[in-house]
């Protein structure tokens, strides 16, 4: 299957496109999105406020495209991931349309690799063996059908979400 599970930091990732788990302000934050912005430089910032000032606040569960700045990868796509608040919430879907919404921008734009981060499994507290499940589900059942895209990394950040992401894809190969 064309989904690997890495280990390690996605701002040294050099695929075409990394994913940020932005919020719904795009101007950056903590986490994955700080490390991000901090690396990437001002261009990507610079991006984002275009972005915002033209189409507003991004939702929980759309996406957007910008440059990678000085990132080895050639972009970013931002989305926003649910905050978990207990599971009753439409938590579920909405990070299914993460990563969804984050594939279909990546084959609107023709990009053949895309690494994803654990979106929403940090501060916005979704449980990481759920969060994995949906992650898999949905690049999974994206990648049969897609032309473009062909490969997707999962970078895992901690151990914890690296063994339940190994183990689910073991399961699924
Ligand atoms: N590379 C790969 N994964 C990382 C990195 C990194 N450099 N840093 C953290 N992670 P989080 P969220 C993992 O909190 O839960 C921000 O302030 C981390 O271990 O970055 O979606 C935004 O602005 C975890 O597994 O994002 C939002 O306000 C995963 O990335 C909010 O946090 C996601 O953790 C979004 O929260």
């Amino acid at each position: 299957m064309n989904i690997n599970v890495k280990y390690g930091d996605i701002t040294k990732i050099s695929t075409d496109v990394i994913v940020n788990a932005a919020n719904t302000s795009l101007l950056g934050g903590s986490g994955v999105d700080g490390a991000i912005h901090r690396i990437g430089g001002k261009q990507i910032l610079e991006e984002c406020q275009r972005i915002r000032n033209s189409q507003g606040k991004c939702k929980v569960g759309d996406a957007v495209i910008t440059t990678a700045g000085n990132l080895p990868a050639k972009y970013v796509i931002h989305t926003v991931g649910p905050v978990w608040n207990g599971g009753n919430n439409n938590e579920e879907k909405l990070l299914y349309n993460s990563y969804k919404n984050s594939l279909l921008l990546a084959e609107k734009n023709k990009i053949e690799t895309i690494t994803f981060p654990n979106i929403s499994t940090g501060i916005y507290r979704f449980p990481k063996e759920k969060a994995a499940k949906i992650s898999i589900n949905a690049i999974s059942l994206f990648l049969r059908d897609s032309t473009y895209v062909k490969k997707v990394i999962l970078v895992c950040f901690d151990n914890e979400n690296y063994n339940i992401c190994e183990a689910l894809l073991s399961e699924f190969e």
